[in-house]
Order: C-alpha cells, then structure tokens, then sequence
C-alpha cells in the first residue's frame, strides 16, 4: 500500500492510547518475537484498561506456554487490528485475506516491511520487534510485569540466537537487562529455546547435516530437509524451526542455505549471510526478503532444480559483491 503512514515511538503511543479493542496478529508459524511482542502489548494495553487479543494464524508452540497466555477477551465487531513482527501480508498465512485491508498499524523491525498497514512504526536497527514493543511500553509509563519481561526476553533473545548475531546491539544488552530486573529467569528461558530439542528434531538435524553440500569453494554450505526426511523423522512444523543454523556454522562458510520442503516441490529458503555478503538481495530477486545477515524465499521445482536456482543467484551475488570490493582497493 502506498499510503502508509510512518509512525514515529510517539505517534504509536498516542495511538494506542486513543484505541481500543486490539486485535493483535503476529505472523504465521509463529517464533519467540512475534509472540513475545504480541503477548507483552497485549498485557500493557491491558494495563491501561484496554481490550487486547491475539490472533496467531498457526497453533502457538507449547513450549511458549509460560507467556504467551491471553489477557483480554476476543473483539466482537470493531475491533482496531494490529500486526507485530510481520514484515508482508504474506506472512499471515490463512488470515491474509481476512485482515489483508484492515491493519491499523504494524509495528515492526524487518527493513524489508512492505508497507501494507495504513500506519508503520518500524526501526529496523532493532533486533526484535520485541524491542520496539519494550520502548512503547516504557512511553506508556506501564510498569513491565514478570509475564511481560519473560515474553519480551523470549523475543529478544530467539531474534539474536541469544544474543549471538550481528543484530545484537549495545541497546539490546541494555534492555534484556532491565528485563532481567523484573525477575525473569534468563538462564531457564534460555535453556527452553536454544538448549532443549525434541528426539524429532535431532533426527532432522542429523538427516539435514548428511545432506549437507559446498559450493564455491566452500564459502557456501546448503543443507535440505524434504518432505521425506521431514516424515521419517516425525519432525513437526516446530521441530524444524531455526534449522539454518546448520548451514552456517561450518569454518569458512560465508553463505548458509537451508532448503525446507514445505509442500511437495514447494522450498521454503532461509539464507544466512556474513560479511560482505547480503541474504536479503539475493532473497529480494526471488520474491523474498529479510534483513543483510538473515533473509528468506520461496521456490518451487524438483530439489536438484530449486538448489540451481539459488545456487545462480548466490554466485551472481558473490560475483558482484567481489567484484565492487576489489575496485575500491
Ligand atoms: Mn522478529
């Protein structure tokens, strides 16, 4: 939408104050930080006297169960719609259609945000948009609950790998340890979200890591997890959540590729991307998107097929990008 309104931390405030009866969406397969800011506004504008729910389009992990609690009650006809860490309309999944003309504001942190509610608050120098939502929260003068500070850490700690990627800002420490002043137990979120796997997803990861290929000399890692790896392993949707770590741990690997089969012939990409390299411009040439060091796409063929396609664009990014750092010498 071209008419989208940029939002400055005071503008958004201003109109969370004036609304009321929030219907708050976050984004299909849900992670840590659409659920963790949605849940935490939730519970500050429930703290201002305001109705608040939210509305995921997928079943919410139950591993998300400590925070991710509803506050308010379900909005019957008006409702004012907001949309948290969903960078395009696509991302909502089965309630795209539904909600495509009706988001009021989206607050989020993906440089790639489409534009598609009539007013954006973005900064994408955050982390997590669960960041974004802990400022809104401090203009609101809401004190942050336990819940709050559990749901917003989960975000901010799951969109920086714990606080490992380059996203991860002087500002980011600073708020995960105001949050760690309200009471939260960092140590046991942490071990929930990064140390904890099911016997399924360990399964899928040893199948991801023999499938595991190099490309240009070896600077590029990809792994896959095809629908029948996915079955014989009895992974579930959630099992394969953040799987890319795999492609890009590996010495030398600049670029890291996981390919995750979502329907027969349907590849599901996520690109990691270390300096000098850009995830979201080889992304952005096949309809997808994300940010410089993390970005995704789609792409449908037989596997061989789909893994030359993005394997072109990732030679023809690292050609360019090599070439224009070698001119500046
Ligand atoms: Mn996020």
């Amino acid at each position: 939408m071209n008419n989208c309104l940029s939002f400055s931390l005071a503008d958004t405030c201003s109109f969370l104050k004036e609304h009321d009866n929030y219907i708050i969406l976050t984004h299909a397969s849900p992670d840590g930080d659409t659920l963790g800011s949605a849940f935490a506004l939730s519970l500050a504008l429930s703290s201002l006297g305001k109705n608040a729910w939210v509305l995921c389009p997928d079943q919410i992990p139950s591993k998300f169960n400590y925070f991710a609690k509803q506050c308010g009650t379900e909005p019957k006809g008006n409702a004012t719609v907001i949309s948290v860490d969903v960078a395009d309309l696509k991302l909502l999944g089965k309630l795209m259609n539904v909600y495509a003309d009706k988001i009021e504001l989206a607050i989020d942190h993906h440089i790639s945000n489409s534009h598609f509610a009539k007013r954006l608050y973005l900064d994408s120098s955050a982390a997590a948009a669960c960041e974004c939502v802990y400022w809104m929260i401090i203009e609101l003068g809401v004190s942050i609950t336990k819940t709050m500070a559990d749901a917003l850490f989960t975000g901010i700690a799951t969109d920086t790998g714990c606080f490992k990627y380059s996203n991860t800002t002087p500002k980011t420490h600073i708020i995960a340890s105001k949050l760690m002043e309200c009471g939260i137990d960092a140590a046991a979120i942490n071990k929930l979200m990064f140390d904890t796997k099911s016997r399924a997803r360990m399964e899928i990861e040893r199948m991801a890591l023999e499938s595991a290929q190099f490309y240009f000399n070896d600077k590029c890692c990809v792994v896959c997890a095809t629908l029948n790896m996915q079955q014989s392993s009895g992974c579930s949707e959630a099992d394969l959540e953040g799987l890319s770590v795999l492609s890009n741990c590996v010495e030398g690997v600049l670029i890291g590729v996981t390919m995750i089969e979502t329907e027969k012939n349907t590849f599901k990409i996520s690109l990691r991307a270390y300096s000098p390299y850009n995830a979201s411009a080889i992304c952005a040439k096949l309809g997808g998107g994300g940010h410089i060091a993390a970005a995704g796409c789609k792409i449908t063929g037989e596997l061989p097929q789909a893994k030359e396609q993005i394997l072109s664009f990732i030679k023809q990014h690292m050609e360019e990008v090599d070439a224009g750092s070698d001119s500046c010498k």
